[in-house]
């Protein structure tokens, strides 16, 4: 057995945080430890935690912790970085302040670059994700900042995804815009005690109440407490309730993630034949000196590969 493996079994912290480097970098490690774990993961539960930047994702967690906690949860949360610089360095030190009260409640934090692997965000999430599950966390959070396509792509990955909304950083028509009336299993009005979020609450719960999924809206404040207990109880129950749902929704990410990396690996193959293939090189001569299409050039090509 790899000796990171064995160290992540034996529930040390550095091997564990030594095992998702290497599968977030794409080690050549990577897919041994990915293997030899993968008997281990199926046990854990994972929450998305998605909204605009500033909504109090992080801060919300960070109140969830102990409520979690009280409800027989071991926790380890992902932060997933933004990739705009702009806001790079307040996030930054917002991680370093999350990671240090965290650290103290034995839970496991830890910060994803979007840049990410190969594969994408999502790829590499639901690798580490493995990776904490077979370590023997029960509830892995995961937070990440609604710019645009990745809070949909991370709510692929997680069992359920709570959408944290606050009357400071936007209002129920930009949600619609960003797609999030869409992913959410639950929408969690922060910031209840600032000014316009009882409007804010009315008019996301008439905009998704009547919805078939029937998702659960409620306001809390990351600041004065409130509403936290209601929320963790309410993803407690959600978890609970889905039972074999998990299984399809499962099968149904393994269909995409295996055919990605059947893809990849096509890929990988046939760019590099392509590369070899002095045919390759000449049709492309050809379709500059307008002798022949790109379509009949393509379509030749690929029966070549493809034979
Ligand atoms: N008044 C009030 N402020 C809050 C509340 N929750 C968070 N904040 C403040 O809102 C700001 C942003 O909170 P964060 O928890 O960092 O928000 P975030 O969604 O994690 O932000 P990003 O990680 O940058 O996307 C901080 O200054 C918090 O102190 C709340 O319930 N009430
Ligand atoms: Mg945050």
């Amino acid at each position: 057995m790899h000796p990171i493996v064995e160290g992540l079994f034996q529930g040390d912290r550095r091997s564990l945080a030594r095992a998702i480097s290497i599968v977030d970098d794409d080690e050549p490690d990577s897919h041994i430890i990915l293997r030899q774990i993968f008997n281990k993961t199926g046990n854990a539960k994972t929450v998305g935690f998605t909204g605009a930047g500033g909504a109090g994702k992080s801060s919300l967690i960070e109140k969830l912790v102990p409520a979690f906690q009280d409800l027989g949860y071991k926790i380890a949360i992902i932060a997933v970085d933004p990739t705009s610089p702009i806001t790079g360095g307040a996030i930054l030190g917002d991680r370093i302040r999350m990671r240090t009260t965290m650290d103290d409640q034995n839970v496991f934090v830890r910060s994803l670059a979007s840049r990410g692997a190969k594969g994408g965000i999502s790829r590499s999430v639901r690798n580490v994700i493995r990776i904490l599950d077979a370590a023997g966390y029960g509830l892995i959070i995961v937070e990440s900042v609604g710019a645009g396509q990745v809070e949909v792509q991370i709510s692929n990955v997680v069992n359920i995804t709570a959408v944290v909304l606050s009357p400071q950083t936007g209002d129920s028509i930009q949600a619609i815009k960003a797609g999030l009336t869409e992913v959410g299993d639950l929408y969690i009005i922060n910031k209840g005690d600032l000014e316009g979020s009882t409007s804010l609450y009315n008019s996301i719960t008439d905009l998704i109440g009547d919805t078939t999924r029937k998702p659960v809206v409620i306001k809390a404040s990351a600041k004065t407490g409130s509403g936290i207990k209601d929320v963790a109880v309410n993803i407690d129950k959600i978890l609970r309730s889905k039972g074999d749902n998990y299984r399809d929704q499962e099968k149904r990410m393994l269909e995409v993630e295996v055919r990605d990396m059947v893809l990849n690996m096509v890929e990988e193959k046939v760019s590099a034949m392509l590369r070899e293939d002095n045919r390759y090189h000449d049709f492309i001569e050809k379709i500059v000196n307008k002798e022949l299409d790109p379509y009949v050039a393509a379509e030749q090509l690929a029966a070549v590969v493809l034979r």
